[in-house]
């Protein structure tokens, strides 16, 4: 198939041997949608959970066969980790014919620029998530961690989720999403205007103001009941979503 110029970022697909709907979802969307495109960017949360490349889990082996066999079809495929799939690894990609890209990764399309990121970096009003993330990100914490038996990662994971969602239950809605001064101030480091992001399951496209100067939050949407891709090409970008 001939690819056109295009485009596609997802995020937040949190693919899980318990969502099969969603991996299905995914399959028809790499069939109708990426096929056709010259890149895909998945920025982070692909998987629900991710511990290690080392886990000889079958889910996961399916979901890289359907990627490399984008990549085989000459799409490229750039993957961003997430909160949720920070220790996937350079194996795993290998194996996806996919690279690893880090945030804040600088997309230069079209005579247009985009930040990409995942988000939760952003979420800094939440005290609690930053210092875990702080602890997680840590490459010492995580050699370790990697070097822990599989059952032990895991049950590390199961206990970092349930206590996850027992905080953010008790958290003010803002608190989890990301902090507007950060957004500007990451923007301006890296001379960008638009930042696109997911993590925070809010889609939508914000306006943002640089002392008069126009710029862009664009929130990819996370895939439950609807799935959601950004599209970019010469004419702009554009959200879409579909039924899942
Ligand atoms: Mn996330």
């Amino acid at each position: 198939m001939t690819k056109t110029d295009s485009i596609l970022c997802i995020s937040d697909l949190h693919l899980s041997p318990e969502r099969p709907d969603v991996f299905q979802a995914f399959r028809s969307f790499l069939n109708n949608k990426a096929e056709s495109a010259s890149d895909l960017f998945i920025l982070g949360d692909f998987f629900n959970l991710w511990i290690g490349d080392d886990d000889p889990d079958a889910f996961s082996g399916q979901v890289a066969n359907a990627l490399a066999a984008l990549a085989d079809s000459g799409t490229n495929i750039h993957i961003m980790h997430g909160n949720r799939d920070f220790l996937l690894g350079e194996k795993f990609c290998e194996t996806c014919r996919a690279s690893l890209i880090h945030e804040p990764y600088v997309l230069s399309c079209f005579g247009r620029e985009y930040l990409l990121m995942h988000g939760d970096s952003l979420c800094t009003r939440d005290n609690d998530y930053m210092a875990f993330r702080a602890m997680v990100r840590n490459p010492q914490w995580q050699s370790d961690f990697l070097s822990r038996p599989l059952s032990e990662r895991q049950a590390f994971a199961n206990e970092a989720r349930a206590k996850s969602k027992s905080m953010s239950s008790n958290k003010a809605e803002d608190i989890m999403d990301v902090s507007p001064e950060d957004v500007i101030k990451v923007l301006s480091d890296h001379q960008q205007k638009t930042l696109i992001h997911g993590h925070t399951h809010r889609p939508d496209i914000h306006a943002l103001d640089f002392s008069g100067t126009p710029g862009l939050r664009i929130v990819l949407g996370d895939w439950d009941k609807k799935g959601w891709y950004l599209k970019i090409s010469q004419e702009g970008h554009e959200m879409q979503d579909f039924a899942i």
